[in-house]
């Protein structure tokens, strides 16, 4: 391979191999047994929400069927995840969190 062809991308044309890391939307469900005030209180412990942010964000999820809690890296997306699936057993309520891809 002729290092120094016009056509060739591998040096002096070579895309920059800086990137982003992929982001994921943090996902509370809706259901039917969490009470509202258990579902604000999750959103203001752990996505530093403030009351009425929060309100709404849990109104939306209720109304909705799903909502965003936040956009994170793939760590603190799971970390998240887990903390309020476990908080949400640990007080017996049905409360469901995932992630995806933003
Ligand atoms: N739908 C629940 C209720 O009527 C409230 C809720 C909201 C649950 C958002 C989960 C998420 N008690």
């Amino acid at each position: 391979n002729d290092p120094k062809r016009d056509d060739d991308l591998s040096v002096e044309e070579a895309k920059p191999s800086v990137k982003q890391p992929p982001l994921y939307r943090v996902v509370l469900l809706n259901d039917d047994y969490t009470p509202m005030e258990f579902v604000v209180e999750v959103l203001q412990t752990f996505f530093r929400m403030d009351r009425d942010q929060a309100t709404q964000v849990m109104l939306h999820v209720h109304t909705r069927g799903k909502g965003v809690c936040g956009v994170f890296s793939r760590d603190i997306a799971e970390t998240k995840v887990d903390q309020v699936n476990d908080h949400a057993r640990e007080n017996d309520h049905p409360l469901m969190c995932t992630m995806e891809p933003a």
